[in-house]
């Protein structure tokens, strides 16, 4: 009986012993399985292109009524910055400059013909169909940045200033996507 008994005992014990056993190593898979959770992001962290930064260009626009960049390229998507600066000193209300990307096939004099009846929203139409990105109607000596993704379809796109007369002058220019 006595025997029997110390056989339970130890049968117990092999077994709790067995089952920390288990739980040691479960615990330990669990901690590896964490570790190469973790190593796998951080590798998938490092292979994901960081993002680009954006392909600045810098327009000025002057008294009279000329972009100083009348083109540039630009890849399909790529970010674009475009910087506007009013050079000259002539007041806003008779002198003023904006940039306006149109989207390609845009017809530019159905475009400027109702830009022209919008001055209060800078020579803008807010419903304008085809306008890519635009600043708003600058000052002397005022700056804006606008900054915008170019089309992934490649071609070349109008930009222009859209206050009254300026764009037959030479407030204009064509960004080139290819
Ligand atoms: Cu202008």
């Amino acid at each position: 009986m006595k025997q029997v008994l110390m056989c339970i005992k130890a049968r117990v014990r092999r077994t709790t012993e067995i089952r920390i056993m288990r739980k040691t190593f479960n615990e330990s898979l669990s901690i590896v399985a964490l570790g190469c959770s973790a190593l796998l992001f951080s590798v998938a962290g490092c292979s994901r292109a960081p993002e680009a930064p954006p392909k600045q260009v810098q327009i000025n626009a002057d008294d009279k009524m000329k972009f100083d960049v009348t083109a540039f390229e630009a890849t399909p998507g790529q970010k674009i910055s475009v910087t506007l600066k009013n050079v000259g000193t002539t007041p806003k209300f008779s002198m003023g400059h904006n940039f306006v990307m149109l989207d390609r096939n845009t017809n530019v004099q159905t475009f400027l013909d109702a830009a022209s009846m919008q001055a209060s929203h800078d020579y803008v139409p807010p419903d304008a169909k085809g306008v890519l990105a635009h600043t708003k109607l600058l000052g002397p000596s005022e700056t804006e940045t606008v900054t915008f993704n170019a089309p992934y379809v490649p071609g070349d796109y109008i930009y222009l200033c859209s206050f009254p007369g300026h764009y037959s002058q030479g407030t204009k220019g064509v960004m080139t996507v290819k």
